[in-house]
């Protein structure tokens, strides 16, 4: 077994690889072989090409060498390259939200028909918020007021971000008092950038207090602006069962693989696949129907809203067109491979781009208009059937599929164990005080060639719910796990302590939920607000017995949200590698000095995902403990103990 079988995610796998390689197709295993050795001072994080002066590395065993050409150290290069990942991932999150915004305001004012305001309750909630008069106002109009005020805090120049005050009091005071509360979404990303171009800000601890407005920038503004909206234009989610790994491709159907992350194009594709017409020019072409399934975060959008099946994760992508069935994978923004024009050019897949951000040589690009917006997605979906008789004779779909539940919104969350007309958290809070529950993780984020695709996820995830721990997912990691069957009810009673087990079974959910797309992770904070206002738990996010973690992480988003975890409150621990290991001084400050003065929350780096999980639970523990909640817990670990004994003898 060649390095690619092996890191490829198992069995399901390597008929695919082989065809890739039989048809002359390189897969990223494969080039990541070619990159090796990797340069270990961009590893670590001490090289800088910000100027021309340069490029400047620091090397630590030379001690002549401790000074860019500019005198910059290694402190301020590494905490400016750690920023400028921070301002790269708000700035995806965030133009992502932008986009959105527009759209939303194109549907209020009646410009883009084929959307609509879907959850008029959410809109209501969320006008109240803005200060918006909402009685006796019409829908559109109330809308219409919202999408421009929303749209405003983009250019925003002075004052707070409006979601700001979502956050537990305290923890408000905290950013207030470092000064580290966004004015703007857009100006904090362009200030990082000012500020950490050749010659501007040069302490390190500066630079990283900017990279945290920058953050929370992203997780309290861009990100959940984002998930807000799409709520309101397409529906909060409620769970959802589905199905999710490459087996959910047909041999008999067209398959049009929706890959990326704006459902403003793949709702519409979903739409366009249920058309009569369209289904009628697909039988005509000879398939038996339209199958549309999803890789990366678009996938988790329209899973969550719409039960549509999931392909597979980020390191999937490649895989799916080497099936030799999909007709058409369309793809619009962030976390696609150029590589994708490559493979797809030894089989018969069309990549189709559909954003005017997102160009590739060697695809199709048909751009999606959102003012026309069904008829852009007909003419898409047209083009994926008529490629439908170009199928070469050899196809491989593997048998790998499995059953999946989605779809927990924080509302879900709120409405599922507190009931339609009393939904709150107390249940959740009742059950972590009586030490049923132990605490709460997020295990989010990519994944990643240098570790074998979704182990690290999967050996966190086990670890932490066989320990009691309520895991809360997005991204690929949600994607992850789903296949491997944890994200159904039944993994309850298979993989998680009897606590949990007891709790998921009576209220009926699995004991990890699947909360949405990487933008989601704003969801997140709203829950752990919740967890925070229900009471009982302390008086901030800082005081919960939670934690979160990205074990194979790869992309600058997950930097962003990493940062705005952290200064929020949540011990945050990542895998495979961590961009600043060559500073002391940031790294130091990330893992440490953060955590005293944003009174809790650091930084943590852990490659093996068992001793990671570990670090988790320590700290839930710890913070059980100041809590005074750590005697229940110690109460259920002696029961199991007697039941032990009782069983031996
Ligand atoms: O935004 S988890 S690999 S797909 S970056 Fe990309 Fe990472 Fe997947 Fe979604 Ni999030
Ligand atoms: Fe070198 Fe300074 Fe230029 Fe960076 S900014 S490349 S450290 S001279």
């Amino acid at each position: 077994m060649n390095h690619t079988s092996e890191k490829s995610g198992g069995l399901g796998s390597l008929p695919l690889i082989a065809s890739a390689h039989e048809a002359g197709a390189d897969l990223v295993w494969d080039r990541f072989d070619r990159q090796q050795p990797q340069c270990g001072f961009g590893s670590l994080g001490s090289c800088c090409r910000i100027c021309s002066m340069g490029p400047c590395r620091i090397d630590p065993f030379d001690k002549g060498a401790q000074r860019g050409v500019c005198g910059a150290d290694i402190d301020t290069i590494s905490a400016r390259t750690f920023a400028r990942m921070v301002a790269g991932g708000t700035a995806a999150h965030s133009d992502h939200g932008r986009d959105v915004t527009q759209i939303f305001l194109a549907a209020a004012r009646g410009e883009s028909p084929d959307y609509a305001i879907k959850d008029v309750m959410k809109l209501t909630k969320l006008a109240l918020d803005y200060g918006i008069q909402v009685e006796g106002r019409k829908v559109n109009d109330i809308a219409v007021e919202l999408g421009e005020k929303i749209a405003l805090e983009f250019g925003q120049q002075e004052g707070e971000l409006r979601f700001i005050n979502r956050a537990p009091l305290k923890r408000q005071e905290i950013w207030r008092g470092l000064g580290v509360v966004p004015r703007g979404i857009d100006r904090e990303v362009v200030e990082t950038m000012h500020r950490t171009t050749m010659g501007v800000d040069q302490d390190y601890r500066s630079l990283l207090l900017q990279a945290t407005r920058t953050s929370l920038a992203d997780g309290w503004g861009g990100s959940m602006i984002t998930t807000e909206l799409q709520d309101i234009l397409f529906g909060t989610p409620y769970p959802t069962v589905s199905r999710v790994n490459l087996g959910v491709l047909r041999e008999d159907q067209v398959n049009i693989v929706v890959h990326g992350h704006e459902p403003l194009l793949s709702e519409m594709i979903v739409v366009a696949s249920r058309d009569k017409q369209m289904l009628e020019y697909a039988k005509g072409k000879g398939a038996s129907g339209i199958n549309i399934a999803g890789i990366c975060c678009t996938a988790n959008e329209i899973l969550m809203r719409h039960g549509i099946p999931i392909a597979g994760n980020m390191l999937q992508q490649e895989l799916a067109v080497t099936t030799g069935v999909v007709e058409a994978m369309i793809v619009d923004v962030q976390c696609v491979m150029q590589s994708l024009s490559d493979v797809a050019r030894c089989f018969h897949t069309k990549v189709i781009t559909a954003s005017p951000k997102a160009n590739i040589p060697g695809t199709v690009h048909i751009e999606f208009d959102e003012h026309r917006a069904l008829d852009s997605a007909k003419e898409i979906v047209k083009t994926a059937i008529d490629n439908f008789p170009c199928r070469s004779g050899k196809t491989h779909i593997p048998a790998e599929s499995m059953d999946m539940v989605a779809g927990f919104s924080h509302e879900t969350i709120s409405y599922m164990l507190g009931g339609l007309f009393r939904a709150s958290y107390r249940p959740l809070n009742d059950n972590i005080i009586n030490g049923r529950i132990r605490g709460v993780a997020g295990v989010v984020g990519c994944n990643n060639p240098k570790v074998p695709l979704d182990e690290n996820h999967l050996t966190m995830v086990k670890e932490l719910i066989a320990n009691d721990v309520l895991v809360l997912q997005t991204g690929c990691s949600a994607i992850a796990c789903a296949k491997a069957g944890l994200l159904v009810p039944e993994a309850a009673s298979k993989y998680a302590g009897k606590g949990l087990a007891e709790v998921c079974e009576t209220v009926g959910i699995p004991p990890v939920l699947h909360m949405g797309a990487c933008v989601d992770n704003s969801r997140l904070l709203v829950a752990a607000t919740a967890m925070v206002k229900e009471g009982g738990l302390g008086d901030d996010i800082s005081d919960l017995p939670v934690a979160g973690a990205a074990p194979e992480w790869m992309s600058e988003k997950a930097i962003a949200i990493g940062q705005y975890f952290v200064a929020s409150g949540v011990f945050t621990v990542f895998g495979v590698t961590w961009p600043t290991l060559a500073s002391e001084g940031t790294t130091d400050y990330l893992f440490k000095e953060m955590g005293n003065i944003f009174d809790g929350g650091t930084w943590a780096f852990e490659p093996d995902p068992n001793k990671a999980a570990q670090l988790m639970i320590d700290h839930i523990d710890s913070k059980r403990k100041s809590l005074g909640i750590d005697k229940a817990r110690e109460r259920i670990l002696y029961d199991m103990e007697m039941r032990r004994e009782l069983e031996g003898g």
